[in-house]
């Protein structure tokens, strides 16, 4: 597997409308989408800083995973998502290196990437994401 860069950082916020402004004015950068993933119960904001992009997490239902983690640790960085040429293929074989998975395979996520992550109890607490287009 081969992680060409960091795709995006994930930040769990309470609120996203009042989170945009104050990450633009901080980073000096505007948010170039707002996107609403229905299957993750999340409600997402992009601002692009270098190849870098960051997401900004707002839930959509206490039960899903952005609301737990928000009820348990507060706002806060929520994952890192590493660009791999195919996120099923890096699924595979970190589960054949001994890592827990929480997808089997990629499924769609924000922007249209496929997306799979892995168990933060095998990742030395990190909760890890691949992406691919
Ligand atoms: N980073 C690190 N650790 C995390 C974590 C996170 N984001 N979220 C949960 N954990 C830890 C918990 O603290 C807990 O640790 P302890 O047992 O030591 O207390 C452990 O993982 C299990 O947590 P849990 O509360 O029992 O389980 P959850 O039901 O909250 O599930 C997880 C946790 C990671 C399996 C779930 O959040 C998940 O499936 N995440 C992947 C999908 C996702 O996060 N989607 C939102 C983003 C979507 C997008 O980017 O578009």
């Amino acid at each position: 597997m081969q992680v060409s860069h960091i795709e995006h950082i994930g930040i769990a916020v309470k609120n996203l409308d009042e989170s945009i402004p104050y990450f633009e004015q901080l980073l000096g950068t505007k948010c170039y989408a707002v996107e609403e993933v229905r299957d993750q119960k999340v409600r997402t904001a992009f601002l692009m800083v270098g190849q870098t992009k960051i997401e900004l997490l707002e839930s959509t239902d206490p039960e899903g995973p952005v609301g737990k983690f928000i009820e348990k640790k507060g706002e806060g960085i929520h994952h890192i998502a590493f660009a791999v040429p195919d996120a099923s293929e890096a699924l595979k074989e970190a589960e054949e290196s001994g890592n827990m998975l929480i997808d089997k395979a990629s499924r769609k996520g924000a922007e249209g990437l496929n997306i799979g992550f892995l168990h933060p109890k095998s990742t030395r607490g990190v909760l890890v994401e691949f992406c691919s287009k």
